[in-house]
């Protein structure tokens, strides 16, 4: 253990590293690249020297890891159980350091070395553990947790290859493998002491105890072992570092291997190896699809070892199961954990012999359930034949639980058969299936969305039966994120400006920004600010410069979509606009519009075609628009590839303007929108998800409102939607599809676009074509407002003063206060 000097302790913003500080760190920096990379300093690679630096910091990690948990086995503390199957949890070193304040002293260290900090932090690849917003959500919780000095644990699965890396070949999306554990992971600690069973397949067997008691045994065709593989989260300047616990698999060593005798080695392998495949890899897409048998053994995997692990630290703690849920919390992040309701029961009474009834009250009183989305096809359900061959114990479990469940039911709702059809966990139209939403909601006793108007829909739609019979079950956290990393780490500049302007308090309470409305028409501070936005996007610039070849003006408008490729958050109403716009200006080149550089951003899941085509089509747009030479540069379209959290750093803070365009009542939230504003973007978008909550806190005037709203959609589909009328009727997009049709943007080929074309006019799911005119004349009114660059950058400003609600630690006290009941506690680090 290395000894932790004492002005570490010593935070505050501000705070001037000592010289000793910084020398004491470099010389644990030395040994580590010795006796943990077995280098010498003369010898050493850039990545030999980010890997001792990155120990390093780990281990001040450590010791307040100690201190935490040493502090919630003694002390009477409730703790905070986040489960999800995705943690997008971004580059860790440039986060650590900044949550240690240990910025100055690591940058002085380092260089002292011959090193330059930026470059050793360059290095770190990223863990891809998420798809998109869901992971990176339930990553800003877990910074917030512990910043919060809340007891916490997340729970997930240690993917050895996280969400793809995208590379663009030939204009489309090309998947590579992500090998973020290649050169070794600094951050995780494996911990072999720390592992459990999990049962597949098999039967079950009746039995009666010798106290006359009914008891089940499951008789699993095989199991699975789950070992511990644990990553500090430490809090912003607090002693708080909780933990984030991600599962791998192994074989069961001692239970395959019996089949030795018998010579059947490599049926033993081939077991060990399956057993292997089950955290190999996370599945790309943010839906679910059908049939996908490991995937929903993943899941299973993940509870089980979690649920069983928060029992081993109730019984460490001598707290008898009867209390569990005095002394955890778990929140199931959508449903993808959701069969842990069937597993603590399970759990519960046949490993723990609780009765039913008190089991079904533990289980109730622990769990609460946050749903993501609407959409239908987005709902995840498993095929009962499916299920029962993986989990037959667990599907008796739902059975019963049902059965129960529609007895409520029915006392409820006397005589109406159809809502209890509508509401059972088994779904018995066409092939029978497990409703996951279903199990998770009887199984909880809270359920929110993670917006205003997504709770309201949920109400009003898929929970609809839910909500008319406990009311009091639903409430609504609008989603939040992390200001450390996403405005701190990745826009350090604007961060000391606002210590300089408001005092550094922001940081922990990001309401406090609100006090930068008093300098809004204040010159000297818009020279400052503009500067500081200009030289963002200048670095943006050149990082598109060096990865597309594109020379982008950094005095260009930057417009940006970065999000996951869907249909719904319709991308391609956006490259519809910039067809229409380069028509203009290939016919007016000194058109008096805003020059704009569109940036694009996002994975498609690589089973997604339509999403493909959407790249396609934005590369395609780009390749013609860039090599024009008539429109003067005045306008550019990029696609910058593989957007993720590090990519992320650089784009947010250089956006002038946010694009949020999804289809209303079809985004639960969004979170990117959060983050643009809070680096002073202004949001074009629709009234859909947290846009709603980030126009009323912006005012409306600072905001560039478009579209139809979510019961007009609802209304223009009920009077049967006719997408060829708009295209009728208005020349610019008639113009716009015909050029995509003619081949304009596929080099002449008219076949590429033609299923996506078909989609457009024959059915338009997401009423694109209905909210193209409004979001043309929308785009015009910010061209205009751009011209008056005072009043731009008041309005971005006066978008960064009032992001305060936006803060992720606003959204976890709502948690702790309403659903978890959870209290912070504070952690004293003692002399190691
Ligand atoms: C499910 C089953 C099988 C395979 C994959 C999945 C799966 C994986 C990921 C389903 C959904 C997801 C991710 C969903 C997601 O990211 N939803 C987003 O959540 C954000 C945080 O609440 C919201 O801001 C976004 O609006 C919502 O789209």
């Amino acid at each position: 253990m290395s000894h932790v000097p004492a002005a570490d302790t010593a935070y505050g913003v501000g705070t001037a590293p000592s010289g000793a500080a910084a020398l004491a760190f470099q010389h644990e920096v030395v040994r580590n690249l010795i006796c943990r990379q077995a280098r010498y300093p003369d010898i050493a690679t850039s990545h030999d020297w980010y890997m001792a630096l990155a120990f390093s910091v780990r281990d001040r990690m450590l010791a307040r890891w100690a201190a935490s948990t040493k502090t919630y086995a003694e002390k009477d503390v409730k703790v905070a159980c986040y489960l999800s199957a995705e943690f997008l949890i971004g580059p860790q070193l440039g986060n650590n350091l900044l949550n240690l304040g240990m910025q100055s002293e690591a940058r002085e260290a380092v260089s002292a070395l011959g090193q330059n900090l930026d470059e050793l932090l360059a290095i770190e690849e990223e863990p891809g553990l998420g798809n998109g917003g869901l992971g990176r959500l339930a990553a800003c919780y877990m910074d917030s947790l512990s910043t919060l000095e809340i007891p916490a644990i997340g729970y997930g699965i240690r993917y050895e290859f996280g969400i793809f890396d995208q590379e663009i070949r030939d204009g489309r999306q090309i998947e590579i493998t992500d090998k973020w554990l290649q050169r070794g992971n600094p951050w995780e600690i494996v911990r072999p002491d720390l592992s459990y069973y999990v049962c597949f397949g098999g039967r079950t067997e009746s039995e009666t105890d010798a106290e006359g008691r009914l008891r089940v045994r499951w008789v699993p065709a095989r199991q699975v072992k789950g070992v511990a593989c644990d990553m500090p989260v430490q809090g912003y300047r607090v002693d708080t570092c909780n933990v984030l616990r991600l599962w791998k698999s192994e074989a069961v060593e001692s239970f395959d291997f019996q089949d030795f005798n018998s010579g059947e080695y490599y049926e033993a392998v081939q077991e060990k190896v399956v057993s292997e495949t089950l955290s190999k890899v996370l599945y790309p897409n943010d839906e679910p699809e059908a049939g996908k048998r490991l995937r929903l053994a993943q899941q299973y995997f993940f509870v089980s070892c979690s649920l069983q692990d928060m029992l081993r630290l109730a019984d460490a703690k001598g707290t008898p199961v009867q209390r569990f849920a005095e002394l955890f919390a778990a929140q199931l992040n959508d449903t993808h954990p959701s069969i842990a309701v069937a597993e603590l029961m399970r759990l519960l009474v046949d490993e723990h012999l609780v009765s039913w009834d008190a089991a079904w009250d533990i289980t109730q009183r622990t769990f609460a359930y946050t749903n993501h989305t609407l959409l239908p096809e987005a709902l995840e359900t498993w095929g009962l034949p499916l299920f029962e061959s993986l989990l037959p114990r667990p599907l008796e479990i739902i059975y019963e639980i049902n059965r129960r469940f529609l007895d409520e039911v029915r006392r409820a709702f006397p005589g109406d058969e159809a809502r209890v059809k509508r509401m059972s966990l088994i779904d018995e139209s066409g092939g029978r299936k497990v409703r996951m939403a279903h199990l998770a909601t009887v199984g909880s006793h809270a359920v929110n969305g993670v917006a205003a108007l997504h709770s309201d829909l949920l109400k009003q739609t898929v929970m609809r039966d839910f909500a008319e019979m406990s009311p009091q079950q639903f409430l609504s956290v609008t989603n939040g994120v992390t200001p450390r990393r996403f405005l701190m780490l990745s826009n350090p500049a604007l961060a000391c400006l606002l210590d300089k302007t408001i005092g550094a308090d922001w940081a922990t309470d990001l309401a406090r920004l609100d006090a930068l409305v008093a300098f809004a028409d204040d010159i000297a501070f818009h020279d400052a600010w503009r500067s500081i936005r200009a030289d963002n996007k200048t670095a943006l610039a050149a990082r598109i410069k060096s990865l597309t070849g594109i020379d982008v003006d950094p005095n260009a408008l930057f417009d940006i979509q970065v999000k996951r490729i869907h249909e719904y958050k319709r991308q391609h109403l956006n490259a519809l606009y910039i067809i229409s716009l380069y028509r203009r200006l290939s016919r007016t080149p000194d058109l008096d519009t805003a020059s704009r550089c569109f940036i694009f951003g996002g994975k498609a899941a690589p089973g997604y075609a339509m999403a493909k085509l959407i790249i396609r089509l934005i590369t395609g747009i780009a390749e013609v628009v860039n090599s024009d030479p008539a429109i003067k540069g005045r306008m550019k379209v990029v696609f910058y590839p593989d957007f993720n959290v590090k990519n992320g750093h650089a784009v947010y803070p250089a956006a002038d303007l946010s694009e949020q365009i999804s289809t209303a009542g079809k985004e639960a939230s969004g979170t990117g929108n959060m983050k643009f504003m809070m680096n002073g973007a202004l949001t074009i978008g629709t009234l859909d998800g947290a846009n709603v909550e980030i126009r009323d806190e912006a005012g409306a005037e600072n905001f560039f409102l478009f579209g139809l709203t979510a019961p007009q959609v609802d209304e223009v589909k009920l009077a049967g939607y006719r997408p060829a009328e708009y295209v009728r009727a208005n020349e610019d997009l008639r113009d716009a599809l015909d050029q995509i049709a003619q081949g304009r943007f596929s080099r002449g080929d008219k076949e590429t676009f033609r299923p996506l074309l078909d989609s457009l006019m024959q059915h338009d799911p997401f009423l694109v074509l209905a909210d193209f005119a409004d979001y043309v004349a929308c785009q015009e009114r910010v061209s205009e407002a751009w011209h008056d660059a005072r009043q731009w950058t008041r309005m971005s400003i006066m978008n960064t003063a009032r992001s305060g609600k936006f803060s992720s630690d606003r959204a976890i006290r709502e948690y702790c206060g309403r659903i978890w009941k959870t209290r912070p506690v504070r952690i004293e680090l003692g002399q190691p």
